[in-house]
């Protein structure tokens, strides 16, 4: 993680398959959980956008933060959280990131500096730019990202923290999820000017569009933002264009899309065309494409039977961490 350079050898480009891989079959598997009733609530998956979570987090240093949306399975996931404890969250047991009290919607890590999952749209904004404002007045080097989908774009929140971000040369990465939709509201419906982009570039600060469906391009993007922004360089602002090949959420009968559009959208998957372009140059064997699914399984499933075995929360603890601890005289 966290360095300026994007080295394209073997080793990376299976890395960042391997993660791609994990955020997939991850969302595969709740929908399964889902429907035996083990996951409940809300379900946001990620199908299709792997390629953002995992790009950006190799622009990342480990005590940079991270803000997300509800749809951030993948970012826990590329980010460091451990499977178990995502899982264990999902199943609301009490060794689950947040206690088993937050779900789906509220991972939440403080020593990866993960700040969450976040149930209202662009309500990471703001946030983001209180803990960029502290790092920034206590004189310390690091990056706040924000990640928040095209939804989030309606929202004046989203302009507060825009124009706050570039007014105080704050050092945030703002990276736009654009998939198209928010919930069933197409993206030429909702905005007058469909360009993100120029939305950002207009409160001054550097901001462009690219491919979010390749993982190289997210990564170099994001580390040429990263890198500017720790030389004082302020906010600078990444549209990734990308698709959700699933359902708003598990309650989605998606009459607002045709099939055929998310068909075409699948064959430009993130996954796909790395894979692809790995075994079409030589840098992937069959052998070692089943080794990565095989560890990737593994992985699944011992998530999937530690977080069953795992307990709930006691009646008694019901009324902690309610408030924070005040602190010791
Ligand atoms: C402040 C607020 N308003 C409305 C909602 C209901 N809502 C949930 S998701 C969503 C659409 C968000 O779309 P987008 O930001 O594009 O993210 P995506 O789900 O496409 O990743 C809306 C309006 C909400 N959660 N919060």
């Amino acid at each position: 993680m966290g360095n300026d350079k994007i080295h394209l050898n073997r080793q990376h480009l299976h890395y960042l398959l391997k993660q791609m891989l994990r955020i997939r079959r991850f969302e595969e598997r709740c929908v399964t959980l889902y429907s035996e009733e083990k996951i409940r609530g809300f379900l946001h998956l990620y199908n299709g956008e792997e390629a953002i979570a995992v790009g950006v987090m190799q622009a990342l240093n480990q005590d940079d933060a991270v803000l997300a949306t509800y749809r951030e399975h993948g970012h826990a996931l590329a980010r460091g959280l451990s499977m178990t404890s995502i899982m264990a969250e999902m199943f609301g047991k009490q060794s689950g990131c947040s206690g088993g009290r937050g779900g789906s919607m509220h991972l939440f890590d403080d020593k990866l500096r993960f700040f969450g999952g976040n149930a209202i749209v662009a309500g990471a904004l703001p946030l983001a730019v209180g803990l960029a404002l502290a790092d920034k007045m206590q004189q310390r080097q690091l990056v706040t990202c924000c990640i928040f989908g095209e939804g989030a774009v309606a929202e004046g929140e989203f302009h507060e923290s825009l124009n706050l971000a570039k007014l105080w040369q704050l050092p945030i990465l703002f990276i736009c999820e654009n998939n198209l939709y928010a919930m069933g509201t197409a993206l030429e419906i909702e905005e007058s000017n469909q360009k993100i982009h120029l939305k950002a570039a207009s409160y001054g600060m550097t901001s462009q569009v690219i491919n979010g469906m390749n993982v190289i391009d997210v990564e170099a993007a994001a580390k040429l933002a990263c890198s500017a922004i720790r030389q004082g360089d302020g906010p600078h602002f990444i549209e990734c264009r990308t698709y959700r090949f699933r359902g708003h959420s598990m309650f989605d009968t998606q009459l607002y899309r045709q099939n055929s559009e998310i068909e075409a959208w699948k064959l430009k998957g993130p996954i796909v065309q790395l894979t692809h372009w790995l075994t079409e140059n030589k840098q992937l064997t069959n052998t070692e494409l089943q080794a990565i699914e095989q560890d990737v399984d593994a992985e699944i499933e011992e998530a999937v039977q530690t977080a069953d075995k795992a307990s709930v929360e006691p009646v008694a603890d019901i009324f902690k961490h309610l408030y924070a601890e005040a602190p010791h005289e």
